[in-house]
This record gives structure tokens, sequence and C-alpha cells, in this order.
């Protein structure tokens, strides 16, 4: 699946993205009875990208102290503690079965430990987005719609307005990709779902959909509704959250047969950078549902 090692930095206004030829599979084994070679190749390569692993260069490997595996040594069994821990597994530190499981599950394609700070927010309260027209799934009217209730959820908890742009320049730019050129490629069906730009100039907020995926309107292949409200998230300037309720929640988990709702901490989290919404707004919002209700 991946051909390049990514390591994507995002900071408010920049976005610096370096790509390594990937190594040659490592000669040692670490303890990961079970797992093969395959698998623990997959599983370093998910750690580099989504929990900041950085394996030692050949030549610093050579100068290591010991023989033993000097990717282990390097962070590498601490990197994978970190992932089990994140998702509540054992912090075993071995490459179980389970593990496995969950690396491999369709996901954002967003780091899980990067922190950029608490306060990584727009400055306006009212942000303008635009849905970029090529490769949209079908049908069109449906995306927009999905999109505006998207944004509507978070809009409904905190002091922050979203308004759609048909043509100028906007704040946030919503676009479906095959191939693209900000350094972090999608990946085909499955696997990396989608990507945003946390609250900045230029790419900044942007939002990014992997056109490969089999995106819905309902419950089948990816529901488009809970993979944009997530992603919506970081474009706020949200980072993951481990808590498998949140909306913030880096796997895709989508269960149709509930309503979609933001977390309790999901909320804390937006009205933390936006403020929570006047009483005048929540009356806004209340008239507003009971209008489009029609009773
Ligand atoms: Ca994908
Ligand atoms: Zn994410
Ligand atoms: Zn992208």
């Amino acid at each position: 699946m991946f051909w390049l090692i990514r390591l994507t930095l995002l900071v408010p206004g920049q976005t610096l993205v370096m790509s390594l030829p990937l190594r040659n599979p490592d000669l040692h084994t670490p303890p990961h009875a079970g797992s093969s070679e395959a698998d623990q190749e997959f599983a370093k390569e998910y750690l580099q990208h989504f929990y900041g692993y950085q394996p030692k260069s050949e030549r610093q490997k050579r100068n290591a102290d010991t023989a033993g595996d000097a990717d282990w040594e390097t962070g590498l069994c601490d990197k994978l503690q970190g992932m089990q821990r994140f998702f509540g597994l054992p912090p075993s530190g071995e490459l179980t079965e389970e593990t496995v499981a969950v690396m491999k599950r369709p996901r954002c394609g967003l780091s899980d430990v990067e922190r950029f700070g608490n306060r990584i927010r727009w400055k306006r309260s009212t942000l303008s987005y635009r849905i970029a027209g090529s490769n949209l799934p079908k049908s069109a009217s449906n995306v927009h719609k999905v999109i505006r209730a998207a944004w509507k959820l978070w809009s409904s908890v905190a002091a922050v307005k979203f308004r759609k742009r048909s043509r100028k320049e906007a704040d946030i730019v919503i676009s479906f990709y095959n191939d693209h050129k900000d350094g972090a490629p999608f990946d085909g069906t499955g696997g990396i779902l989608a990507h945003a730009f946390m609250p900045g100039a230029g790419i900044g907020g942007d939002v990014h959909f992997d056109a490969d995926e089999d995106w819905s309107f309902n419950t089948t292949g990816f529901n488009l509704f809970a993979v944009a409200v997530h992603e919506f998230g970081h474009a706020l300037g949200l980072p993951h959250s481990s808590d498998p309720g949140a909306i913030m929640y880096p796997v895709y988990n989508f269960a149709p047969t509930y309503d979609l709702q933001l977390s309790f901490r999901d909320v804390k989290d937006v009205q933390h950078l936006y403020g929570e919404l006047s009483w005048i707004q929540k009356m806004g919002h209340y008239f507003n549902d009971w209008f489009q209700r029609g009773c």
C-alpha cells in the first residue's frame, strides 16, 4: 500500500511534507510472535505514518552498541505500545493479530499523536467553503446536502458558521482526489479514506476525500457524512481522540443503526476553540430546525 514513507507536519498556514524511499525489509526479526514479515513491515510503516516512529539510518544501526534488533531498540516497541494504548489494546509491545487487525481498519490519514497546541483555530467565526466539482460521488446534489449537514453538526454546538461559495476562493476547499500532489497520496480502495489540513492560509483547512472509495449516503460502502464530520473537525483545528465514541476517533466505525452525533468530548473540544453558542444563536438554531421540519 505504501511506496513512500510520509511524514506530514501541519501547522497553521504552513505544510511541510517529507517523502523518503521505502527501506529494504529489515533482516532482524523483532519479538512479534506469530506476525508475518509482511505484517511487520506494514506495522513499521503504520507507526511511522501515524505514531511518529523514525527508524535509524543504516549507518546509525551499524554504529549501534549491540547486535540486537536496532529498530526495536530505537523506539519501535514504544511506538507500538503507544498505538496499543491509544486503541485500548493491551500495551504488550507485541504485534498481536488483534493489533494488526486494528492497523488494517480503514481510517483517516492524519497522525494520532501530532499535537500543535490546543489553540490552532480560525480567527474568524464565519468561514467559507467550496466543493470542487470534479470526481464527486453520484449524485452531486447529495454530496452538497451531506456537506452542509456535516458543517451544521459543528455549527449547532459552537460559535462558528459556514457559508458555501460556488466560484470564488474559499477558506476551506473540499475535493475528491485519486492522484494529487500534496505529499500524502491516497492508496486506492480502503486504507486511508480522507485527510484534512489544520486551519491556516493556502491549503490550510482544506479537506480531501479518496475518490476511489465507495462513498455512500446510506449504509453501504463508506458513509460520506460520517467521514465529512470527522475531517471537518480537523479543518476546525481538532486532533484525533482515542475515545471510540468520539467523531474524532481516527478509525472508521460508523454504525448505521445510530444517528451520528458529536460526543461530549467533541463538543467540549470545539467549544474550547470557538466558544459556546450564545442564547440568541441557540434560539436561532432551534427555530431554523423547527421551520425546516415544517411544524
Ligand atoms: Ca483509500
Ligand atoms: Zn482524522
Ligand atoms: Zn490531500
